[in-house]
């Protein structure tokens, strides 16, 4: 019978299996000697009733079909290595064969791997083909495409509900109560991240070279610009794509376009009307002032900027850490002249979108053409969901709500990683990744674990051995939503139990969006199954009172940390 169970196993469904399985252990359990086949060591065998018979086994078989070759994160203990890092599952084996790896990369090139982070502009989870849009959605991507199928897809990539709170969670490993940027900075505010001790930073002092490029939005003050935060070097812009445009754009702005008075004052703000250069050590320089022209080719400017970087790392005896982020595709999209109507769409974003992939492409070839491919880690990533208020000029998102939100729609973002010779082709897992991993994770395959920060939390955990093994498994067990200074929910495997969340009825918004809605702190909670219900439109918290005490026990085990290392805003619950 055992042959027969593993031929079914190999060639049906669960359930054709389990209708397979239970006849035959109720055959057996009629001839008698196939129960004892089946029968667990030690267990009593029972003969008073057929029914009885029939199903003990049939559940064994059960348990032992759906053992999974996956880990079940939910059932697995956690361990706090330090008082201020987060608790991690702990995986030897796969760290075993992950330092192998590396060990031997590292004897080939000579010194430690490059890192390439490429962060789109409120791009949906949905837009890139390899997570179903792509042709589907009017704009394809046949090179995140080609990354995702010979690399690692991520399909619960997390970030923050907005975009300078995730950039800052990137380079610091901290969610946003702790880096103190809850929401993106406006056009008048100039605070950020100074005060922090960014991945820049640290791997500065590993003997990296570090370059930002692209859009920063973490703060125009001095303190907190790239250069002064431990980038080498900075080529991009300061603040976020509409900030620099939208005022001059008739279409949305005519009563500032054709108000001098209006459009003096929007000039008087506090924030620099160019995209800039600067130098660690040095001061910022203006290139051009980002007019709605200058804005449809920076894209393309900061490609050329990070393709020569790598060109010229080839030869160095230092890795680099390459932080590229495109101006793309946060409102207004004005695509370049090469991409405008080319996609299948036509539409801006779109337009914009075949560009980001484009680029995309550039780095990599870039990297192939100088040898450094196989010593480079890629990570492809958004920044936020799409901004569903601004349709059509936004992203794609299979998921409830969009930016602004902690429903799914809102924070899961797509998670390509590449790196060719190391990660197994053709690998996809639900395994949960947070942003704030990446910070963790930069600074171990630096070999710079020592330089982490012991005076303040981190939230961010050392994923290389869930990238980079063959079969590695995630070693975070829960995902954390913060909407701004509320904590609004938790992930452990496919369960998300919320205690608050921001509305997104059709009447709160022209399109229902999370920037429109109102935070509202659930009496009991709501509870969905990610896996069953994506799109979270059913809640059954009351049916699922089981996993309620873990999800009640991680949030004030999470809380619980800001006593020891206070928040840099207070929490409202
Ligand atoms: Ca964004």
């Amino acid at each position: 019978m055992k042959d027969e169970l593993a031929q079914v196993r190999k060639t049906s469904s669960r359930r054709d299996f389990l209708k397979v399985a239970g006849s035959l252990a109720a055959g057996a359990a009629i001839g008698g000697a196939g129960v004892a086949a089946t029968q667990p060591a030690g267990r009593p065998m029972v003969t008073e009733t057929v029914t009885t018979t029939v199903v003990e086994p049939a559940i064994a078989v059960f348990r032992q079909v759906v053992q999974p070759a996956w880990e079940d994160a939910l059932t697995k203990e956690t361990v706090r290595i330090a008082e201020n890092m987060e608790p991690v599952i702990s995986h030897p084996e796969q760290d075993a064969e992950v330092q192998k790896k590396l060990a031997a990369l590292e004897k080939k090139f000579g010194k430690k791997p490059n890192i390439l982070i490429f962060v789109m502009d409120d791009v949906g989870w949905g837009d890139p083909g390899v997570y179903g849009g792509g042709a589907m959605a009017g704009a394809p991507t046949p090179n995140m495409d080609q990354l995702g199928h010979e690399g690692l897809v991520l399909t619960s990539t997390y970030s923050q509900p907005t975009c300078s709170p995730t950039r800052a969670t990137i380079l610091t490993g901290r969610l946003p109560m702790r880096h103190g940027i809850l929401r993106p900075t406006l056009h008048d505010e100039p605070g950020g991240l100074h005060g922090e001790i960014t991945v820049a930073e640290i791997l500065s002092k590993a003997g990296y070279v570090t370059r930002a490029v692209g859009k920063w939005h973490m703060g125009e003050n001095k303190e907190s610009q790239p250069h002064n935060v431990g980038f080498d070097d900075f080529y991009g812009f300061l603040s976020v794509s509409d900030v620099y445009t939208e005022w001059r754009d008739p279409y949305w702005y005519p009563d500032v376009v054709y108000s001098q008075g209006r459009t003096e004052m929007v000039k008087g703000f506090a924030f620099d009307k160019h995209w800039v250069h600067a130098k660690k050590g040095g001061e910022i320089e203006d290139i051009a002032e980002v007019t709605i022209p200058v804005c449809s080719e920076l894209d393309d400017k900061w490609a050329e900027y990070s393709v020569n970087f790598i060109k010229n790392m080839a030869e160095s005896n230092k890795p680099f850490f390459l932080y590229h982020c495109t101006r793309g595709g946060h409102f207004d999209n004005y695509p370049n002249q090469k991409f405008k109507g080319k996609s299948p769409s036509k539409y801006p974003y779109k337009d914009t979108m075949i560009e980001l992939d484009d680029i995309l492409g550039r780095l990599v070839k870039a990297l192939e053409e100088t040898g450094q491919i196989e010593n480079t880690l890629i990570f492809v990533t958004s920044d936020n969901g799409p901004q569903i208020e601004i349709w059509p000029d936004s992203g794609y998102t299979p998921f409830r709500s969009g930016k602004c939100a902690t429903w799914e729609g809102g924070v899961r973002v797509p998670g390509i990683v590449y790196w060719r010779g190391v990660i197994k082709p053709g690998r996809v897992s639900d395994g949960l990744f947070d942003l704030a991993d990446l910070f963790n994770t930069s600074i171990a395959l630096a070999g710079a674990e020592d330089l982490l920060p012991k005076d303040r939390y981190i939230d961010g955990i050392d994923q290389a051995s869930f990238l980079l093994a063959d079969a590695g498994e995630s070693s975070r067990k829960f995902v954390y939503y913060w909407l701004m200074n509320t904590f609004s929910a938790i992930r452990g495997g496919e369960y998300k139990h919320y205690f608050a969340a921001t509305t997104d009825d059709d009447g709160d918004a022209v399109n229902p969006g999370g920037a429109s809605g109102v935070t509202v702190q659930y009496s009991y909670g709501k509870c969905f199954n990610l896996f069953l219900d994506p799109k979270e439109t059913h809640s059954y918290f009351i049916r699922r009172l089981v996993y309620t005490d873990i999800f009640l026990k991680a949030r004030a085990d999470h809380l619980a940390t800001f006593q020891k290392y206070p928040p840099k805003q207070p929490i409202v619950q």
